[in-house]
């Protein structure tokens, strides 16, 4: 008698249990029909997988090379502005119009003929043309600042009866900071050309400021 009430109680409880499996494995066909019928109707939902914090801003930012930019030195070229604010851990892309035409020559095998510390390692001159490095004897000025290891050599020559040279470039600011911007390019006074507007600032050199 006890074995048989043990036996009935044995298979109520498999009839339990396979009931919750059947209701179990309804309610899962129901979920898949209504998700099947709902991305049939509305297609496929769309992954976010970029977060708001991770997004990087780009910004947009504008310098001018212009000789005789301050009156106090009609024949020093100058850097406008010569007080650059961008925002930190951004992309940026920077484009130098420059008007101060005409090449001083880089000594042979300097680094600073070359592209460095830009995204992709290029900078782009008159709108099309990449380069990545400029022949020594072809650049009129760098925009160089030494802490980001960044600088690219601005070319002297403008296409034909343009004013100036378009060089753009990007890179990305990293740190907020304090930094200095200059031209390692020997276009100032003196015997070597590092004197007057390459040690002045607000000439041949300028501050960054990332924030
Ligand atoms: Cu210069």
């Amino acid at each position: 008698m006890k074995e048989h009430a043990n036996a009935s109680a044995q298979s109520s409880l498999t009839v339990v249990g396979s009931g919750l499996i059947v209701g179990l494995l309804l309610c899962a066909t129901l979920i898949f029909a209504t998700y099947s019928t709902l991305v049939a109707v509305f297609g496929m939902p769309k992954m976010q997988t970029v977060h708001a914090s991770t997004v990087e801003q780009h910004v947009q930012a504008h310098l001018d090379i212009v000789l005789g930019g301050n009156p106090a030195h009609k024949d020093w070229p100058v850097y406008e502005p010569s007080n650059l604010t961008l925002p930190a851990h951004s992309l940026v892309t920077i484009t130098i119009h420059n008007y101060d035409l005409g090449d001083t020559a880089l000594p042979n095998g300097s680094p600073f003929s070359k592209v460095q510390g830009t995204v992709g390692g290029i900078a782009t001159a008159n709108g099309t043309a990449t380069y990545t490095a400029l022949d020594v004897a072809k650049v009129a000025h760098t925009f160089t600042v030494l802490q980001m290891h960044l600088s690219v050599p601005v070319p002297g020559d403008a296409p034909q009866g343009a004013s100036y040279t378009s060089v753009t470039f990007s890179f990305h600011t990293g740190d907020a900071g304090t930094y200095t911007f200059e031209c390692f390019d020997p276009c100032g006074t003196g015997a070597t050309g590092w004197m007057g507007p390459m040690m002045t600032k607000g000439y041949m050199l300028g501050s960054l400021t990332v924030q």
